[in-house]
């Protein structure tokens, strides 16, 4: 049996083609979901692969969307019947090893070794996994086959939608010679821009430069830039039980709809968290927030990054995201939580950007200073808003 033990499986276009599947008649049609009430203000959250031909994308907004693709079909986003097909997908996963790690909700980890006698070999296992998925569930699923997970990730998404590609040993070199080097995890907009001073646009660009030169230049992102270029990644699956979350929720004594008061507990409940992750060494890749409103419907969403943070900052900014693109403050909020999952030890998270190095270095003397005088002493200027309430 070879190395190639580790899966990457992600859903295509996850959330509008079950609402292709929904109804038969969008099929092959330029379907957008979008926020909640889709308003113009919203953001796309996926987009079919026949809309994307018309260049719409997650995150683009709604507005933007309808600009590129006006016959486009646009839907609000039907969260519970996602998350219902999703439990059904995961639990397909499940049944060829204990070792699913979930990324999102349409988005796993496996690790098969030991699996084999079993279903067969991974490649086998790969096929077995789709032709369930399409048969249980009327959805496709690509998944990719490596020796690491950073590998397996990026054959997933070779050849989307409906993929299997597999990446042997023997073929790493002529797959990373190519790619783009933001394909790298860790390299966001800001370190992309650094390596382009240097002109380091593909990953290949890279391999003449030494371990110690990459360290000088870029620290510990410059160490992790090394092996990743040249396909080397020795994280391990975790299982879904070993994954814990950092989480902090207020109820108010009365039902808010300013938004820069709640912003501002926001930003508070962030440093909390960012304390805690500090406190054990520990950063988080999934930002999650809820609100529950006066009825008490509840509603929670989530954001997977491709950098774990731990720095309040980062946390409340994403999280300030998640409430506008879903459009949740559109009406009093009774509750509001936050909180970080997908955890995994300082160091060992995906590569840092070094932009967030002053950011974290910030929330370090600040967890120190509370430390040594105590919680509610010391907070940042933003906080000063809910001290004069
Ligand atoms: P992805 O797996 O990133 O995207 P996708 O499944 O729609 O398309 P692909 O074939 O490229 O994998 O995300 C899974 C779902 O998560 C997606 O269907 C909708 C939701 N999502 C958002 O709501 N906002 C976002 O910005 C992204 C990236 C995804
Ligand atoms: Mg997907």
């Amino acid at each position: 049996m070879s190395k190639l033990h580790i899966l990457h499986a992600d859903m295509d276009a996850f959330f509008s083609a079950v609402e292709q599947r929904e109804n038969p008649e969008l099929q092959k049609k330029p379907v957008i979901v979008g926020g909640v009430s889709l308003s113009n203000r919203g953001v796309v959250s996926t987009a079919s692969y026949e809309a994307r031909k018309f260049g719409v994308h997650s995150a683009m907004p709604i507005a933007k969307a309808k600009k590129l693709c006006p016959a486009g079909i646009y839907l609000p986003a039907r969260h519970g019947l996602y998350k219902k097909v999703s439990g059904e997908i995961f639990a397909i996963l499940k049944k060829y090893t204990p070792l699913v790690e979930k990324l999102s909700i349409d988005e796993a980890f496996l690790d098969v070794k030991g699996c084999e006698r079993l279903y067969g070999d991974s490649i086998e296992i790969a096929e077995k996994i789709k032709a369930e998925v399409k048969q249980k569930t009327d959805l496709t699923i690509s998944i990719g086959v490596s020796i690491n997970k950073f590998l397996a990730k990026l054959a997933s998404d070779y050849d989307k939608p409906d993929g299997l590609t597999v990446i042997r040993k023997k073929d790493i070199k002529e797959f990373m010679r190519n790619l783009d080097i933001d394909k790298i995890w860790g390299v966001g907009d800001v370190f992309a821009a650094k390596l382009a001073e240097k002109k380091i646009y593909k990953a290949s660009d890279i391999w003449p430069y030494s371990l110690e030169e990459l360290k000088k230049s870029y620290g510990k992102a410059g160490v992790k830039l090394f092996f990743l270029s040249r396909g080397i990644d020795n994280r391990d699956v975790k299982s879904q039980n070993e994954i814990k979350s950092v989480s902090h929720e207020e109820t108010f004594a009365e039902n808010i709809s300013d938004r820069d008061k709640l912003f501002a507990y926001l930003f508070k409940m962030s440093e909390k968290v960012s304390f805690r992750l500090h406190s054990n060494s520990i950063k988080g890749a999934t930002i999650f927030i809820k609100v529950r409103y006066s009825d008490f419907s509840t509603y929670s969403r989530q954001q997977s990054l491709k950098v774990a943070v731990n720095s309040s900052e980062e946390i409340y900014q994403r999280a300030k995201n998640l409430l506008i693109q879903n459009n949740l403050l559109d009406k009093p909020l009774r509750l509001l939580g936050i909180g970080v999952s997908n955890l995994c030890l300082e160091g060992q998270e995906q590569l840092n950007l070094f932009a967030e190095a002053n950011e974290d270095q910030l929330d370090q003397t600040i967890d120190e200073l509370k430390r040594k005088y105590g919680f509610n002493k010391i907070s940042r200027a933003r906080k000063l808003y809910l001290n004069n309430d």
